[in-house]
């Protein structure tokens, strides 16, 4: 017996594999196709143990899906541009694309050292201009179309370091390195009209059968499809020349239980009574602090300014509702005004405890239906109308209905279809991203630039020495020639928003000419994607957005694919331990043995188990679990202990127990001799266990094909030498070399298999050996379980009668006589009435 070199194999077949570039998908194949795809990782350093889990499932996949004979599309390449490297230039004073290419070479390196069936040739970096130039005159595309806007809209400003913010880097209202408080400011930006596909992605993903459910909820809540109602209220006094004040609510069946409207800052309503009173305008100003997400906008202290008019409550004129001006409305969401429901809705809830307004109860959840509300916070959910004089006793929607019915005969308000999904804002005041093909002339206004001046590269000239946009700070690179007019004109220094750049990287994989972004033929050759997996951290904007690009894109005649990802898998996070040393610091696993913190020699808190990350230090190097173990442990320890949805908790014990089998199948597949004659029940074994992991390959079911070939190995080892056996062995190798494929390269090779076992076929099954062929049948007399018979399956009543009749049991039991009436039920049972 010798021992696997799992270190010397890995090497071996991985440069085998590069060489003859097995895993080169070829657009031209006469065989089927099959795209599958792991999200691709942005370079941020090193390649970490949920990228290793992530992307062991989808080439467990991949690898089985060329052994059954598919022409497999498996690339990798990297989600190159973001802010991380622009904080890395600031912190480190790198270059941005010096830091990502670095990053990108080192988690090349790490990826290829596990032996991943991947498609080199197609790598792509997506800050390299030979993909964003592309993706530039896609922009253009649907500048053209119509389906790319410009508008004035609120960004995070940082007053101190004169800079725009992106919403992760507001943390409580201030800016993440000055510590000020953000201030909103109006900023012209580019604009997706995702919108106008709300309604044809909504149905999309109801379709979408191969999707978790539950990403299709969040995508089907994140576009939000709702019956609204606008209408307007008159007002006690007018107000800069209006009268009304039209309000936009999804809740109409609510509106007996208003206590109050309430204007945006900047709504009009709100700047002419501003003009007129300086206390109204301080609020406006202080209104303006605070971060721009909608998670600042919930969290944020509900704050109001009364103006002292008030507004007639549509149903009941004498009923005046007080007007506000409430930093919680948004202008730029409806019509910038609302109602408010304090018992129905949290933030008027807080509102109206902050400025003692009425919170009257007017849906029931049933249990409750008395008019005063004494809850501590709103009810949302379903219920019949209450207090509300003709809505009583209505279901909501039924309410809802009457509401706009109402409001629509009586000529004050128009019921709609809204959706809670807005327009993608895809500019961002950063360097590293895609620049926006876009020029400003004092003459011509907004120029695209021409095709023929693609790409718009990034100047690698850039300081991040002072605040704000690199681009916008370059000494030349804005400036250039009006392409209409030929006058000076500047371009555009905004960049676009990542997610862009990762909204169509699939296409470009499977098609990647030089002189556009794709052929519409052979792309649709391999679209959509029949199994993508990933994070469901991804499980709304970037699904959301690659599936409106794709249908952009077909939209406008591009490509015939709607749905980009027709089978989704989201898998689970590789989790771990946590350590605390005596005085409270999080510790490394390498820091701590046996309990003890190794360089204080002090006792270690254990903490809970949780996500891998480097805030709580316990995170494992998978490069360095590689080096000690070998690839193939590493895969098989991701994909043998938790379900893949699952997470999975590290330990050095699940590693370990991944290393011992791998060395127990080498000794196995050293162990097929020259056997001889059949063993029927090791061949059913072994049929059942290749049509069982197939099938959970296929249901990415990868932890239960595991098992059944632990299983197999034990009904192998313990079986005595047969023609069976040593042909279970070979099987074996075919079963596990998606999974451990240098293992099973290497004992094919040994065994002298033809070619790489990579090409080689998935093993077919014997569809009869599938099939128990013998049945147990009980003997009852008189119903009474006198014996058990083992018979072959599908026999006759008449043969099973003879055998029952047959048993000495039953001979000894009925002395003789002959049954008055035999029962037979076939392949089951026999019950003999005496
Ligand atoms: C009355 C009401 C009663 C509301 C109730 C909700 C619950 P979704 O469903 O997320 O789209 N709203 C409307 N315009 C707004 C704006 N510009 N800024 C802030 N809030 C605004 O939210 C629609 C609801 O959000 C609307 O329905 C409105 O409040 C509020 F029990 O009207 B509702
Ligand atoms: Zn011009």
């Amino acid at each position: 017996n010798t021992r696997f070199n799992a270190l010397k194999a890995d090497a071996h077949w991985q440069q085998v594999w590069d060489d003859a570039k097995t895993f080169a998908a070829r657009d031209d194949s006469p065989k089927p196709k099959s795209y599958v795809l792991e999200m691709f990782p942005y370079p941020s350093g090193r390649i970490h143990m949920g990228h290793v889990r992530n992307y062991t499932m989808g080439d467990v996949l991949a690898r089985y899906r060329r052994m059954k004979g598919m022409e497999v599309l498996h690339p990798m390449g990297w989600d190159a541009f973001g802010m991380p490297a622009e904080n890395a230039a600031m912190e480190k004073g790198v270059h941005p694309g010096g830091w990502t290419r670095d990053n990108i070479a080192t988690m090349k390196a790490q990826l290829k050292r596990l032996g991943f069936a991947l498609d080199w040739t197609r790598e792509l970096a997506t800050c390299e201009p030979d993909y964003y130039g592309h993706e530039q005159a896609l922009f253009l595309k649907f500048y053209e179309h119509g389906l790319v806007y410009r508008k004035e809209s609120a960004v995070n400003w940082d007053p101190v370091d004169m800079t725009v913010l992106a919403n992760e880097q507001v943390i409580d209202g201030r800016g993440w390195r000055s510590g000020a408080l953000v201030e909103k400011r109006k900023l012209s930006q580019w604009f997706l009209k995702i919108t106008a596909f709300a309604d044809d992605l909504l149905s999309g993903v109801k379709a979408l059968e191969h999707w978790p459910d539950k990403v299709r909820l969040m995508q089907e809540n994140w576009i939000g499809k709702s019956q609204g109602l606008t209408f307007r209220f008159a007002l006690s006094a007018s107000v800069g020349g209006a009268d009304t004040v039209e309000v936009f609510t999804t809740r109409p069946d609510t509106i007996f239980g208003a206590s109050f409207v309430a204007v945006a800052a900047d709504h009009p309503i709100a700047q002419a009574i501003a003009a007129n009173s300086p206390e109204a305008a301080a609020f406006i100003e202080r209104c303006k602090q605070g971060g721009t997400t909608a998670a600042e906008l919930e969290t944020q202290e509900k704050l109001g300014f009364d103006t002292g008019i008030t507004a007639n409550h549509p149903f009941d004129p004498a009923w005046q509702l007080p007007v506000y001006i409430a930093n919680f409305v948004l202008m730029d969401y409806g019509v910038g005004a609302v109602y408010g429901v304090p018992a129905h809705d949290q933030r008027d809830f807080e509102f109206a405890r902050k400025y003692g307004l009425p919170i009257r109860r007017v849906v029931s959840d049933g249990a409750k239906d008395a008019p005063e509300f004494h809850e501590d916070e709103a009810y949302s959910g379903p219920g019949t109308v209450v207090n509300s004089h003709f809505l009583d006793g209505m279901d909501i929607e039924d309410a809802k209905r009457e509401v706009i019915r109402r409001a629509e005969d009586g000529g004050w308000g128009e019921g709609a279809t809204v959706y809670r999904l807005r327009d993608w804002g895809v500019s961002r005041q950063r360097y590293w991203g895609t620049p926006i093909p876009i020029i400003h002339c004092p003459a011509c206004g907004v120029v695209p630039v021409p095709a023929d001046q693609l790409p718009v590269v990034l100047p690698e000239d850039v300081s991040f020495a002072t605040p704000g946009n690199p681009l916008d700070k370059h000494p030349t690179w804005k400036h250039v020639a009006c392409p209409t007019c030929g006058g000076e004109a500047l371009r555009e220094t905004d960049t676009l928003d990542t997610f862009a750049d990762s909204s169509w990287y699939f296409i470009r994989f499977a098609s990647q000419p030089k002189d556009k972004p794709f052929d519409k033929a052979v792309a649709e050759s391999w679209l959509p994607v029949g199994q993508y997996i990933g994070g469901v951290e991804h499980a709304i904007l970037h699904l959301l957005y690659a599936r409106f690009w794709t249908r952009a894109l077909s939209h406008i005649g591009m490509i015939d694919v709607s749905e980009p990802f027709t089978g989704l898998f989201t898998q689970g996070m590789v989790t771990h331990e946590t350590y605390k040393s005596a005085d409270g610091r999080w510790l490394a696993p390498d820091d701590v043995r046996d309990g003890i913190e190794i360089a204080t020699g002090q006792p270690i808190t254990l903490g809970r188990v949780e996500k891998m990350s480097k805030s709580k230090k316990n995170t494992v190097d998978p490069t360095g679990i590689v080096d000690q173990y070998g690839a193939d442990a590493v895969r098989w320890f991701m994909l043998s202990d938790s379900p893949p949805e699952r997470d999975l908790p590290w330990s050095e014990a699940g590693i370990e127990g991944a290393w011992r089998f791998v060395q127990r199948l080498w000794r196995l597949f050293e162990g097929a001799g020259a056997g001889e004659g059949a063993d029927t029940a090791l061949d059913r074994k072994l049929h059942q266990t290749i049509a069982g992991v197939a099938a959970d390959i296929e249901a990415l079911s990868f932890n239960k094909a595991v098992a059944k070939i632990y299983e197999l190995a034990n009904a192998i080892e313990k079986a005595a030498p047969s023609a069976s056996r040593d042909n279970a062995i070979r099987n074996v190798m075919l079963l596990v070399a998606p999974m451990v494929p240098h293992l099973a390269e290497e004992a094919w090779a040994a065994a002298g298999g033809t070619g790489l076992i990579a090409d080689a076929a998935w093993p077919a099954v014997d569809a009869a050996l599938l099939v128990e062929d013998e049945v147990t049948i009980a003997i009852q007399v008189n119903g009474k379980l006198r014996d058990t018979l083992v018979l072959p399956k599908g026999q006759s009543k008449e043969a099973i009668e003879a055998a029952a009749l047959a048993s000495d049991k039953v001979i000894r039991i009925l002395e003789g006589k002959t049954p008055k009436k035999v029962i037979v039920v076939p392949d089951r049972l026999v019950n003999l009435v005496a």
